[in-house]
């Protein structure tokens, strides 16, 4: 067992980012017998869950003649529009079934406000508006944390930079994610996580 100040978060290992789902990530269902045994290895274990609104902004579908992968720009920003996905209690938005969520102290779900979209588990796409997460981890005593789950290069992204910045120590497990890869994003995200401090793994 690790030292009492880690814990795993395990981002986003859902129906809808599994080969089969509505924004499947290639391989995403891969990575889900690693991700159970570090699951094992941690004293604090946090699952996220993408749980969006069927009118989400984030969707094609909310915005007439837009097509996914297409961007919009929002109040906060450039808005990449997706396919309809994780919509809140259906079987997409659950999580993989193999996925040992047992073994989760806590679940945080984000993307449940229709008007922004939150790719990282600590602050939605403002890069303002807090999940909470932080103050678990703090009230907890966890000060270093590793990354796992779907996408590297969007939810995985943006949680371990804004983890990052607020002073945890953070590792990505690269062998336990898989990527969407959307024009070049996975390396960019590589290189944003490198630069904010984030240590990258297989
Ligand atoms: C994600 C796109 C939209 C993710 C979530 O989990 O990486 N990507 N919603
Ligand atoms: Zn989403």
């Amino acid at each position: 067992m690790r030292p009492d100040n880690e814990a795993i978060i395990v981002i986003d290992v859902q129906n809808d980012f599994c080969p089969g789902g509505a924004l499947a990530v290639p391989g995403g269902d891969e990575i889900v017998p690693l991700v159970n045994e570090l699951l094992t290895e941690f004293p604090v274990r946090v699952l996220t869950q993408d749980w969006h609104p069927a009118d989400h902004a984030s969707f094609a579908a909310s915005h007439p003649g837009k097509a996914p992968f297409e961007t919009v720009e929002l109040s906060y920003g450039t808005q990449v529009l997706w396919p309809v996905h994780c919509v809140q209690g259906t079987d997409g938005a659950d999580f993989h079934p193999a996925l040992r969520t047992e073994l989760g102290d806590v679940i945080v779900r984000k993307g449940f406000r229709a008007a922004i979209d939150s790719y990282s588990a600590f602050f939605e796409n403002d890069r303002k508006t807090p999940t909470g997460l932080e103050g678990y981890l703090r009230t907890r005593g966890v000060e270093r944390l590793t990354l796992v789950g779907l996408a590297t290069d969007f939810c995985v992204h943006y949680s371990a930079v804004d983890a990052a910045r607020l002073g945890f120590t953070v590792t990505v497990r690269e062998t336990a994610c898989r990527a969407i890869d959307l024009d070049g994003s996975l390396d960019a995200a590589r290189e944003a996580m490198r630069a904010e401090g984030v240590r990258l793994e297989p």
